[in-house]
């Protein structure tokens, strides 16, 4: 049997990267808790991080992709019963349950770390317990926050190095003026037994993904996957920071930033929010038709946006994050051949397909299937099986984990510290019915309305039904990490401190026919709709008013080198008095749930958009 080391001997095994007594009274604390046999403190370095993988590899967490073909590549599986984000076992213990609101689970602060304490008790027996400190925007930048996430999970290590900005410099960051950071503990909760041999990876089917706002804390426990154990992503950057966030006075949010240049050079920026798996990284990748020259789409980030007023009124955003976490299937040259040559190298592959050659692919990576495959459970996969089983090589929500920096649309400004400068503020979901290709808001309270009452059908990337029509507002339903009626408020509120509102669009690329056909090619020839957005915002665009907002008649969108007809177009943009009533009766259920907590504005909001029907 193992002799039981204390703390402090554990501390010496392994060089603290810091002088900040606080954190480091809490590893030792965390690591009383946990039980781990060795605590490491991760620099962030190329050296640490090939050693980490090299690990990942043994354990059998980890398959080297074929070096030439894909080069710093990494493959896993995860386990079956953990592939995505578990929003049934996501929870936020503010103090009081009416601060977290109905659309959260909440539960009693006092009783919850009562139970973590419980699960967490020596959980990292025979695992290394990592201490990761990540900077959530630039390091040193006013706009960017920090967070450390103790994790005995070296495939959430290795993620976050790509996803985030770690190790050395962030410590250096912390200690510089001993400052406040978001502390982040994640455990996949499977501790070994001496001589136990570990499984490629370990989970436990109890899942806790628990944030305590008022504390500013973040514990996840029994999953290894995504936005369960990257507690940077949702958990810090979204749900924790939209508390910041709102007691500060800026936006924490679901939200790709991208830039259009136009053919004279002038550059306008636009924050887009649509929900998981709804196209957020093609949009922020977007290639512009051929027949279009002079436009280019620069990509600031792709999955969240922090927003603030600057000094003048002006509202600047930066991407948070340093990578991206994107949904596999789908990616392909056609669709988006940035992100493809972005994942081609120094990247992890998570429940996709690998291939004989010691490769990976996925549906929709080619036209073309290949021959043979192991699929993500590892089983042997052909086209044949597929066919016949219904079964696909890929996970609907298999993932690429790449470095930003790999990207070649990177705007020049993605990492500034200020940030860069917000025109537009663009809504969207999947919507099969109803909803036009684009139209545009009256005002910031009509926009608020229509991001307060956007609806997508669900996808792979949560746990649960897919190809449901939720109510989701601004596609922070599972991230919003308080009251989603004082979420609404708070948007409002943020207008009196401007002195420009941004404009706000819906966008809708999913409209089908009656025959289940799509009716709007989307990708590249979303280019169409984002220049007519960028012209409406310089002034100069031209629309006609609807009942639900401003849309452009078919002569206002360039449709040079692109054969639309205007009957395809105005099935496209119909609005449907009919479908809008009952689209209107849909935003209630919503409201009447938020309705103690509900802004006023939006019930006049909902009042003048019935009367214009
Ligand atoms: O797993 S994540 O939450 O990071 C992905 C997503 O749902 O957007
Ligand atoms: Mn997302």
């Amino acid at each position: 049997m193992k002799l039981s080391v204390s703390t402090t001997e554990r501390l010496q095994g392994s060089r603290v990267l810091t002088t900040n007594r606080h954190l480091i009274r809490w590893v030792e604390k965390m690591a009383d808790l946990c039980r781990p046999d060795a605590i490491h403190w991760v620099d962030g370095s190329q050296d640490e991080y090939d050693f980490l993988c090299d690990r990942l590899v043994a354990a059998g967490t980890f398959t080297r992709l074929n070096q030439e073909l894909w080069p710093g590549c990494y493959y896993a599986r995860s386990a079956p019963s953990d592939v995505a984000r578990v929003e049934d076992r996501t929870f936020i213990c503010s103090l009081s349950k009416d601060g977290a609101g109905p659309t959260n689970n909440w539960e009693d602060p006092f009783v919850m770390r009562r139970r973590l304490k419980q699960l967490f008790k020596g959980c990292m027996r025979g695992r290394t317990m990592y201490v990761l400190p990540f900077s959530m925007g630039p390091i040193g930048s006013a706009m960017s926050g920090i967070g450390v996430e103790l994790t005995d999970s070296p495939y959430v290590v290795v993620n976050m190095r790509i996803m985030a900005r770690i190790g050395a410099p962030v410590f250096a960051e912390i200690d510089k003026d001993e400052k406040r950071v978001v502390p982040c503990v994640h455990s996949v909760g499977m501790p070994l037994k001496p001589g136990e041999t570990d499984v490629p990876w370990p989970c436990n089917d109890t899942k806790y993904i628990v944030h305590f706002p008022e504390t500013r804390e973040i514990w996840s426990y029994g999953s290894g996957y995504g936005g369960n154990a990257l507690l940077s992503k949702k958990c810090f950057a979204l749900r924790i920071a939209s508390n910041i966030a709102r007691d500060e006075g800026w936006m924490a949010e679901h939200m790709l930033i991208l830039g259009v240049e136009d053919p004279t050079g002038q550059k306008t920026y636009v924050a887009a929010a649509f929900p998981s798996a709804c196209g957020k990284t093609n949009f922020a990748m977007l290639i512009p038709p051929k027949s279009m020259p002079g436009w280019k789409v620069w990509t600031v980030g792709d999955d969240i946006a922090w927003i603030r007023p600057d000094a003048n009124g002006n509202l600047r955003a930066i991407n948070p994050e340093a990578g991206f976490f994107g949904v596999a299937p789908g990616t392909g040259v056609k669709t988006n051949p940035t992100a493809m040559e972005t994942l081609s190298r120094n990247s992890i592959f998570t429940n996709v397909a690998l291939t004989p050659d010691g490769g990976v692919w996925w549906e929709g990576m080619t036209d073309k299937p290949p021959t043979e495959c192991l699929d993500w459970h590892g089983e042997p996969w052909t086209p044949a099986i597929g066919k016949q089983t219904g079964r696909t090589a890929a996970h609907a929500n298999g993932r690429f984990t790449s470095p930003a920096s790999q990207c070649a649309t990177m705007d020049p400004a993605w990492e500034s510290p200020d940030g860069v400068p917000i025109s537009a503020i663009i809504f969207g979901g999947r919507r099969s019915t109803t909803l036009p290709l684009v139209y545009q808001a009256f005002n910031w309270s009509s926009g608020v309305y229509i991001g307060a009452t956007m609806g997508s059908e669900t996808t792979a990337a949560a746990t649960g039904a897919v190809g449901k029509v939720r109510r989701d507002p601004m596609a922070m339903l599972p991230f919003c990490g308080y009251h989603m009626g004082d979420y609404i408020r708070h948007w409002l509120k943020m207008q009196r401190g401007l002195a420009m509102t941004p404009r706000v669009f819906h966008v809708n690329w999913f409209r089908k026919d009656a025959n289940g056909k799509f009716l709007w090619p989307g990708f590249s020839e979303n280019m169409r709709v984002l220049k007519w957005i960028v012209e409406r915002v310089q002034g100069h665009g031209r629309g006609k008013e609807t009942a639900i907002g401003w849309v452009p008649r078919h002569d206002d969108l360039d449709w040079s080198g692109l054969d639309f007809p205007s009957e395809t177009f105005d099935q496209l943009m119909e609005v449907d008095r009919a479908a809008w009533k009952q689209e209107v009766i849909a935003h209630e259920g919503l409201f009447i749930e938020l309705h103690d907590h509900l802004p006023p504005e939006m019930i006049y909001e909902r009042e003048l958009l019935i009367c214009r029907l």
